[in-house]
């Protein structure tokens, strides 16, 4: 089976505008979630001018877990069954506990962890029902490693791994497969103001190995991903 149609959060920069250029490109139909509208509307006219496959955007906070469910339903509507979901948007805010930046540790609980979960919850069942689909959680090396600058970053990070870890087993048997894939830094916006020691990675760079992920035969689930710059 070859994936048809996808949806990908945070879709309006970075590493998710990546990814849904890489799709298009292959001719995947692709949803294009975020919350900036007009960044989404440009990117879709943009990719249904360039490349064959069809892109929509359905502007959708993935904090609010109505708003995901409209999102999936309308997506449903516009292409029929969803064969991939990237949970890609995320934040990386004031992480350090001693900060104590409440508010920022709460957007990034609610966006990296609670966004990621509303997501699966509405495209699952459908997935196992077709026997066929593909997760792909963008986790971090904060899912790895903690620095002391990171640490509630990356209890999001390492949560994001630990689904992804507990979905893989669950999902055993249904032909849905998971990906959980750690990106080192990346050149987005989301590393503005910090002083990387390595040249980053372009966004394009994650979007090959997830394209690489879903091309793998039906019976190979690629469940890991960790990718470093130089
Ligand atoms: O960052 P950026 P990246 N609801 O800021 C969206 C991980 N990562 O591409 O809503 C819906 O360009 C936001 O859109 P908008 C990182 O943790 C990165 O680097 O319009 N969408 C935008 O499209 C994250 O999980 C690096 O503002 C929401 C997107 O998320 C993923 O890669 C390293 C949203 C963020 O794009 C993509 O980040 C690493 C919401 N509530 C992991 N809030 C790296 N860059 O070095 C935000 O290890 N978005």
């Amino acid at each position: 089976m070859k994936i048809k149609t996808a949806i990908v959060t945070g879709a309006s920069s970075g590493i998710g505008e990546a990814i849904a250029r890489k799709l298009a490109a292959e001719n995947i139909q692709v949803v294009l979630v975020a919350r900036s509208e007009d960044k989404l509307t440009a990117l879709a006219d943009e990719l249904n001018a360039e490349s064959g496959a069809k892109a929509i955007a359905i502007p959708t906070d993935v904090s609010n877990q109505e708003e995901v469910e409209n999102m999936v339903k309308k997506a449903e509507e516009a292409f029929g069954t969803i064969d991939m979901y990237v949970n890609n948007a995320g934040l990386m805010l004031d992480a350090a506990v001693t900060k104590g930046a409440l508010n920022q540790w709460e957007q990034m609980i609610d966006v990296n962890i609670k966004g990621i979960l509303y997501g699966l919850h509405q495209v699952i069942p459908n997935m196992i029902e077709q026997k066929y689909g593909h997760i792909i959680n963008i986790s971090s090396v904060s899912g790895h490693e903690v620095t002391k600058v990171s640490t509630v970053y990356s209890a999001t990070k390492f949560a994001v791994r630990a689904i992804s870890m507990g979905l893989e087993k669950e999902l055993a048997h249904t032909g849905v497969k998971v990906t959980n894939v750690s990106p080192g830094m990346v050149d987005t916006r989301l590393i503005d103001g910090y002083k990387p020691n390595r040249k980053p990675l372009d966004a394009s760079d994650i979007a090959e190995a997830i394209y690489y992920a879903i091309s793998q035969p039906n019976h190979v689930n690629m469940n890991e991903i960790t990718i470093r710059p130089v």
